[in-house]
């Protein structure tokens, strides 16, 4: 099926194009023997098979009849291509060139990969020329990754359920065990490595019950399986685990991280896990957080929570990738000072550099929780002797669950572009989270999977474009949006203009055209509690999560200013936290996550924020209409599977879109008492 094959579907090629490309393929020579350079191989021959029924012979490398040759820059003898021996040495450890070169008036392409890694993402970048139609006569790539670590976790369950999963029930757990379906698993591999993910975290960061056994016997073995078949791939696994499994597994009496059976409990662990997975990237921890266990119960802090784990780590090279989701899920409502959007920062700032050089911190990429729109974590950047990673999250909790369209790429790219003025003007979070400002040992961006056992892979098609353009994009941020989404177009749907036109347009607008319909200016939630889909103006507004708007007869927002609010203002560096503090200044989309004003204040834009509300309602479902109007245009164009796939994707988020304009027109009208100056219907 096209919609299970997503960015790789190798199409077959015809006509004259075929001839342009078949020539490369009658005979493929290998320089180097390893397991990821296998992957590399078997890729190129499934692509060629498919898009070209042309099985080509596997050869040494120095056949003369071998038209494309995969080692990496040791293997291959560079000089009798004519090349310098140190071609690759400005690239880093996952870097490669690709390179067409005429040996005895034979032409030839070389993959040539720093390591194997390099090999196999030389492949995927090959393939994808090839998919797109580029020509390969004269070609010079140089490429690397920008970001160290490039990871997804998976938020799922041993029962096979995912939390704030939209598209099915687990691929990697079945009947209350891991799964033995490897193939699965292996396709999601070469899908994750053919955008470059080098790492993945496999089990949900909830760690009850069952889930803490996963580092045990009871599921070590099956643990080692999965760890094989993306080791071929290149990625490194991960496991989340529970913080109190000295007292749950070891029947130790605490979990308290100064204790030294504690200590001695977490090195035998880990060693155990070693003897299974050689390469064993390490530990996802969420601690105090959201009711989980952590160092707080025993009087420690986060950096003992988490040096504990780092030290039983550090002898194998793994590392603790420690989540800086804590917060007071249990505040006061009534407590006007209590901010939830406060609590990352004020939590580790104190304690930078406590942390060992093999701890990651992993901060989500707004101080909330993945809203359609909310402010930069001021944590990003505050931590200079800390490594740390930005979360991003690919699922679409709350930007409409795989039944809306929302294409995120737009929205990480304003993140990823983000001047923190850390260390002065230009200290964007990319090059934050890249390591290069604070000279980190270990960074990257990791992010929450939106993929499940759903044959499409992420329930509504086109949320395949989030999964890709997270992967393309934490390879290198400075792809632009429009870039990354012509890829991903040509490479699922080809090179037809109208598809291309009609799916480009509604992709670069749905970001947009969803934050019109839900929660207006930045001040996000306003969604039913627990599931979070869909409008509950007041769902949150009384209950202890921190997730306020405030919104009375007067007016509307949360104060985060130093003078009369939060103070949340001033954990940003001074550029930023002025341009946040001041209502003159305050970009309008963020006004209200900053600002409590009444309904009749003015924005930058020249409405009043009552009108905008009203605006941006009625029009986010009018640009529904022509987001669907567009997309049935493609009928006959595009595969029927995908074509009906969305449509009735489209069905449901209207009916969506329509409840939330209703909701909240009504809500805010019966509130401010203040009709539409355009006299649209409002309940
Ligand atoms: C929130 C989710 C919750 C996660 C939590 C987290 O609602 O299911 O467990 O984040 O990141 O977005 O730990």
């Amino acid at each position: 099926l096209k919609s299970y094959r997503a960015w790789l579907q190798y199409d077959k090629i015809e006509d004259i194009d075929r001839k342009l490309y078949l020539k490369w393929f009658t005979a493929i020579g290998v320089a180097t023997d390893t397991k990821i350079t296998k992957s590399a191989v078997n890729e190129i021959i499934w692509a060629a098979e498919s898009m070209l029924e042309k099985t080509p012979d596997i050869n040494e490398e120095t056949l003369d009849r071998t038209s494309i040759i995969l080692g990496t820059y040791r293997h291959i003898h560079l000089e009798e291509y004519g090349l310098s021996s140190d071609l690759l040495e400005d690239v880093n450890e996952e870097g490669y060139v690709i390179k067409t070169v005429n040996n005895n008036e034979k032409q030839q392409i070389l993959l040539i990969g720093k390591t194997d890694k390099g090999i196999l993402y030389a492949t995927y970048h090959l393939l994808r020329l090839i998919q797109t139609k580029a020509s390969l006569e004269d070609l010079h790539i140089k490429d690397a990754p920008k970001n160290q670590f490039r990871m997804i976790n998976q938020w799922d369950n041993i029962d096979g359920s995912i939390e704030r999963g939209y598209a099915g029930n687990s691929i990697f757990y079945v009947n209350d065990n891991i799964t033995d379906n490897l193939e699965r698993v292996k396709d999601y591999a070469r899908l994750l490595s053919s955008i470059g993910m080098n790492a993945i975290s496999i089990n949900n960061v909830n760690v009850w019950d069952e889930e803490t056994n996963i580092i045990t016997e009871k599921y070590l073995p099956k643990v080692k399986n999965i760890a094989e078949v993306f080791r071929a791939y290149g990625i490194t696994i991960y496991l989340s685990i529970n913080y109190a499994s000295p007292i749950v597994l070891g029947s130790l009496e605490t979990a308290d991280p100064l204790d030294e059976n504690v200590q001695n409990w977490w090195k035998q662990k880990v060693a155990e896990i070693y003897k299974y997975i050689p390469d064993f990237g390490g530990f996802v921890v969420k601690a105090d957080s959201e009711n989980r266990p952590g160092p707080f119960s025993y009087g420690r802090n986060h950096a003992d929570g988490a040096n504990v784990l780092a030290e039983a780590l550090k002898p194998f090279n793994g590392i603790v990738i420690w989540r800086c989701f804590v917060y007071n899920n249990l505040q006061d409502w009534r407590d006007k000072e209590t901010d939830r959007a406060r609590a990352a920062y004020d939590h580790f700032t104190p304690i930078d550099g406590e942390f060992l050089d093999n701890v990651i911190l992993q901060i989500k990429n707004g101080p909330m929780d993945f809203q359609v729109r909310e402010g930069i974590s001021p944590l990003l950047g505050a931590l200079e002797k800390t490594n740390q990673f930005i979360e991003l999250q690919v699922t679409q909790e709350y930007t409409g669950q795989q039944k809306d369209v929302c294409y995120l790429v737009p929205q990480w790219k304003e993140i990823l572009e983000f001047d923190t003025y850390a260390k002065g003007q230009g200290t964007k979070i990319k090059d934050i989270v890249n390591g290069s400002v604070f000279k980190n040992n270990y960074s990257g961006i990791a992010a929450v999977s939106n993929i499940g056992n759903d044959i499409n892979w992420t329930g509504h098609t086109l949320a395949q474009a989030n999964l890709y353009g997270y992967g393309r994009l934490t390879w290198n941020p400075d792809l632009t949006t429009e870039e990354i989404t012509k890829e991903w177009i040509y490479l699922t749907f080809g090179q037809n203009d109208q598809v291309v036109e009609n799916i480009t347009y509604i992709l670069l607008n749905s970001w947009k055209t969803y934050e019109n319909y839900t929660a207006p200016l930045g001040v996000g939630w306003m969604v039913n509690p627990g599931h979070h889909y869909g409008p509950n103006v007041d769902g949150y507004e009384y209950s202890k999560w921190g997730t306020y708007h405030f919104a009375d007869c007067h007016g509307i927002g949360v104060d985060r200013t130093v003078e009369t609010g939060t103070g949340y203002t001033s954990q940003y560096f001074p550029q930023n936290a002025e341009t946040f503090n001041s209502l003159e200044t305050c970009p309008d989309e963020l006004l209200l996550f900053f600002h409590h004003v009444p309904y009749t204040y003015v924005l930058h834009s020249g409405e009043t924020v009552i009108q905008h509300i009203y605006n941006t309602h009625f029009e986010g479902v009018e640009e529904l209409k022509e987001f669907i109007q567009k997309w049935n245009d493609l009928d006959g164009l595009i595969d029927k599977v995908i074509f009906e796939n969305v449509k009735e994707r489209f069905h449901m988020q209207l009916e969506n879109a329509k409840e939330w304009r209703d909701q909240i027109n009504t809500y805010f009208y019966r509130k401010s008492g203040i009709s539409d100056d355009k006299n649209r219907k409002i309940y």
